[in-house]
């Protein structure tokens, strides 16, 4: 017998209906067809069927009523119930083959569907849907029963060849399916079913269909209009994907009508003005002032508008919040977000979840922020090269369903226009089509025609249905072309040559629907002509109407107040009781919790460290800003690879049961906390990470969003959102976050890759107040930036920290300070150095040491083990690089009458660190006769030497150096 295994429970218990319908009557030989593994499965079905009938399918129930159990249990052969004869070999082998063909249309229908509306010969053919290929004849089919190939077909079908025909209509026409990688089985046959069924189609009226068409006339005479009036400009105009306005309306209609509170877009240049005037409602007009102010006509930047460059601009024209009306008249509270969008493709994607995912957190209660599936949804759309080839896209998909990171489903959608810029496909991917990655997170992947305009709502009806049904993402292939080039002012004739006469001869897509419509008597000649005039008599009568002023130049505008706005002063001390409570409070567990022990007892020396004469760590600090801020009523949410334990275990956040395996968070059971606190290990991953944190943040401005680096040099990973979106997300689109970024950074021989968090980066972004840098050296400094990140948030002072944080220092005594400095003042943007600065004559102080983090803390260690009384020689330390405290730097220097020379200090390299951003700075606050000099790592190409020693000797060196330890002091230690 030539029967193939059965590869999945419906295709075996499909095989064993359609053999009980050949077999009906005749028992004789019945269980002799079995074979190989197929005889295990039956074996196995059999047992679940004597200990519950009901437990396997009805089609096996069936078989085992009648003929019991299989003779090779029985040792003996199963008797003939009704004497019909059992089919031939040769019968059981087309049965099997049409159902390999079957099968094969639904698994691959489409390599072969017709989804292409140009550039189709370019795709490989397939044979895996032909008759041939299964040995069939359409003669053999059209003589087997349809319920023997589909016995749950829906339609009344004669033949196996009606349901192959059918089949193919469905799964290979001008839409088709790719739901093999879908591993849960609920979803995959609810897939299927829909398919099989078209009950994920959406069926129009003849008017509705006449107000598709009407729409598509709308986008096409937008970008006509624009592309007459404005000649010469780039647009990135939508046309050849013309389809994607209509598939956004009904979309949103629908979460519209299910009352879904926020719909976060995000979106890159192709189209994006065709979907801000159509879909966000940008007014017409505004657009087209925008085009007016283009600065260069050759130099609009490629989200395809201007404004976006104008900096400082206020509440730019991008963020536009929209409210629809649903049909029934009633006021529905849906806004639509579209973010705002960099050059830089796809890294939008993690910010837009962000964003989603804090629209969805309610943070008003202690414990973790509870989440809303239905509150908000993200919808993103994509470029078919940026899809495939940007790894933030690989990124931001991983983070689907994790719990920290689910937004409860993202529908995405590929505009396929089948080039990226003048790559063609064989160039731009390793795989047949661009959504293949999304196969690898088990995304249903549908692919559309876009000339097929009710088969894109459908596809959008289907993604919709799915993501309110399973809360997971969904992607649609909406494959059309490009009618231009890469912009309005390429060539694409140059580079695709033959796909472009291919396009040159396509109708526009509503050329193409009219006369679908035509076809079916919907319409009547000339319909989609009247339609154009109409529209164009609108847009022009919105263009002569437009005030002069729109066509004036904006004005730059200035910085807002609060960005000027100076930090050092805000009040962020809490009285030493309110933190012993607190402190007290972190120690206690739920009834029953058995900790583990060796760490409760690390834990439990916490609670002693607010005592007189005691000293709080660098944990104990984070933990008590964290549970005063909560006891404010702010919101703390915090994430980073290993961030629940931290990397260097130092955190201890979230406590593991050593029996139950249960967790705790001690701030979640802290009776004074009034707001959530998030805390999430992240995945493996810095760009998607960055994104959706700062998205988060965005959306959530009342929170304190905090990220942790699990070494500091690793944020390079998410440089793009670094440059991109947080040092000028505000100046660019006045968009405000308050995050704070903790980096551990530090140089203690661990090599190249684990010392530096590349200071010098976030000091070169620094400008016009963006972020906060620090690198502080005492657990109160710690204390009060974190408290006085969460003063501001939500105000106009917000903006990001980048804290470069400790390491072996977390431990380090010297950075642990007495509870008193928590309850008093505030935080010291500079300091003066600990066992140096003391009764110091300042008349004999030549040499000023500035530093900032580690290496002034081995400075006071080496100052207090030394005998060297170092009177020409004052330090202070740099806590706050950027903004530069230099007014009170300068009060200091006033201090300091006979000053000789400023030394700035720093272990890290010359070209990296601080000092190309201090020097500068020290140079303007020379008084005549005075110098500066640094004293460091020489230029290097690599942060940090591998090898511990050398590291050790150059650090030594350095600090020997700074003290001017070689003019006459002693000192034990060589270098
Ligand atoms: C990160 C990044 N790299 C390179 C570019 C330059 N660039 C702009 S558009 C484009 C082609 C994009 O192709 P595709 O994703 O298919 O979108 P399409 O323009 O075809 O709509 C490229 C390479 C960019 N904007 N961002």
């Amino acid at each position: 017998m030539d029967l193939e295994t059965f590869s999945n429970k419906q295709q075996a218990n499909n095989y064993l209906g359609v053999l009980y319908v050949s077999k009906q009557g005749s028992t004789q030989n019945f269980w002799e067809i079995f074979h190989g593994p197929n005889m295990g499965y039956i074996e196995e079905q059999f047992e679940q069927y004597e200990n519950d009938p009901s437990a396997v399918d009805p089609s096996l129930k069936e078989i085992f009523d009648e003929h019991g159990a299989p003779d090779w249990m029985e040792g003996g052969t199963a008797l003939e119930a009704n004497g019909v004869a059992a089919p031939s070999k040769g019968d059981v082998v087309k049965i099997t083959s049409a159902l390999k063909l079957v099968e094969a249309i639904r698994r691959h229908g489409h390599l072969q569907a017709n989804i292409y509306a140009v550039g189709s010969d370019e795709r490989p053919k397939t044979n895996l849907l032909d008759l041939e290929t299964y040995g069939l004849q359409e003669k053999d089919l059209e003589e087997m029963p349809a319920e023997w190939v589909w016995p749950e077909s829906p339609l009344k079908l004669d033949n196996a060849l009606q349901v192959v025909n059918t089949l193919k209509e469905k799964y290979a026409g001008t839409i088709s399916f790719e739901f093999g990688h879908v591993n849960n089985e609920d979803e995959r046959e609810w897939l299927q079913e829909k398919v099989d069924t078209d009950s994920y189609k959406v069926s129009l009226e003849n008017d509705e269909k006449k107000q598709l068409l009407y729409r598509l006339a709308e986008v096409e005479g937008f970008e006509n209009f624009l592309a007459k009036t404005f000649v010469a400009q780039k647009r990135f105009s939508i046309e050849g994907l013309d389809v994607m306005v209509p598939m956004l309306d009904h979309i949103i209609q629908s979460a519209s009508g299910d009352r879904i509170k926020n719909i976060m877009m995000g979106m890159a240049h192709r189209g994006r003005l065709n979907v801000l005037a159509h879909i966000l409602g940008k007014p017409y007009d505004r657009i087209f002032s925008e085009f007016h102010h283009s600065p260069d006509k050759e130099l609009v930047p490629s989200e395809g508008s201007t404004g976006i460059n104008y900096g400082w601009t206020g509440d730019v024209k991008y963020h536009f919040g929209a409210r629809r009306e649903i049909e029934n008249g009633e006021q529905s509270a849906t806004r639509v977000t579209m973010s705002h969008n960099p050059s830089h493709l796809e890294y939008v994607n993690p910010v837009v979840e962000g964003f989603t995912r804090a629209a969805q957190d309610d943070r008003t209660e202690a414990g973790y922020a509870k989440m809303d599936d239905d509150e908000a949804f993200g919808l993103l759309i994509h470029g078919d090269a940026a899809f495939i080839g940007e790894g933030v896209v690989a990124e931001t998909l991983n983070m689907s369903d994790l719990p920290g990171y689910r937004t409860g489903g993202t529908v995405h959608i590929i505009a396929n226009n089948l080039v990226g810029f003048t790559t063609n496909r064989k160039d731009g991917r390793s795989t047949r089509y661009a959504s293949d990655l999304a196969k690898g997170f088990e995304i249903p992947i549908v692919h559309v025609n876009a000339d097929d305009p009710i088969a894109c709502l459908s596809a959008m009806a289907f993604a919709y249905e799915y993501r309110q049904k399973f809360h997971k993402d969904f992607l649609i292939d909406l494959v059309g072309y490009r009618r231009f080039g890469h912009n309005e002012m390429d060539e694409p004739r140059s580079t695709q040559p033959r796909l472009y006469k291919e396009i040159d001869e396509h109708g526009t897509a509503a050329a193409v629907f009219e006369k679908q419509l035509q076809e079916d008597s919907v319409v009547s000649d000339g319909t989609l002509e009247e339609m154009k005039e109409e529209i164009e008599n609108k847009l022009k009568d919105v263009y002569n109407n437009m005030d002069e002023h729109e066509t004036e130049a904006p004005d730059v505008k200035d910085r807002p107040s609060g960005v000027e706005q100076d930090l050092d002063e805000l009040e962020t001390a809490v009285d030493l009781e309110r933190l012993r409570s607190l402190n007290e409070g972190m120690l206690k567990r739920p009834e029953g919790f058995n900790g583990f022990k060796k760490l409760e007892k690390i834990l439990k020396r916490r609670g002693k460290m607010l005592d007189d004469g005691e000293k709080v760590d660098w944990a104990t600090a984070e933990a008590l800003a964290f549970a005063s801020i909560l006891e404010d009523g702010k919101p703390i949410r915090i994430t980073g690879q290993d961030t629940e334990r931290g990397t260097f275990a130092h955190r201890h956040m979230v406590l593991h049961d050593v029996e139950t395996g249960e967790t705790y968070c001690p701030l979640h059971g802290l009776e004074q906390a009034k707001a959530s606190f998030d805390i999430h290990n992240s995945p493996l991953s810095e760009a998607g990470v960055i994104g959706f944190e700062y998205g988060y943040s965005v959306q959530a401005p009342e929170s304190l969003v905090i990220w942790e680096a699990q070494f500091g040099d690793f944020a390079n990973a998410g440089q793009v959102i670094f440059d991109q979106f947080i040092s000028a997300g505000r100046a660019k689109w006045d968009e405000k976050s308050n995050m704070v970024f903790l980096l551990p950074h530090g140089y203690e021989g661990q090599g190249p890759e684990h010392s530096s968090a590349r200071l010098e980066r976030f000091l070169q972004l620094a400008a016009e107040n963006n972020w906060t840098v620090a690198n502080v050296t005492s657990s109160a400094q710690y204390f009060h930036l974190l408290r006085r990140q969460a003063a501001i948030s939500n105000q106009e002072e917000a903006r990001p920290l980048v804290l470069m944080t400790p390491k072996s220092l977390l431990r380090n005594q010297r950075i642990a300070v007495e509870g008193q400095e928590f309850s008093e003042g505030h935080f010291q943007s500079i300091m003066k150095q600990p066992g140096l600065s003391e009764d110091k004559d300042k008349d004999k102080v030549t040499s000023l040491l500035l530093g900032s983090g580690k290496i002034m803390v081995e400075i006071e260690d080496k100052v207090e083990n030394s005998d060297q009384a170092f009177e020409t020689i004052d330090a202070v330390r740099v806590e706050q690089i950027y903004p530069f405290p230099e007014k009170h730097l300068k009060e200091i220097l006033e201090s300091y009458p006979n000053l000789e020379e400023l030394v700035w200090v720093q272990e890290e390299p010359q070209n990296m660190g601080s000092w190309y951003f201090v020097e500068g700075i020290l140079h303007k606050l020379l008084k005549e006769g005075q110098i500066h000099r640094y004293v460091g790592r020489p230029h290097r190409a690599s942060p940090s030497v591998g090898e511990p020693n050398i590291h050790k000797t150059e650090q030594n060196r350095i600090i020997h150096e700074a003290l001017q330890m070689s003019k006459g002091g002693k000192s034990n230690e060589g270098n």
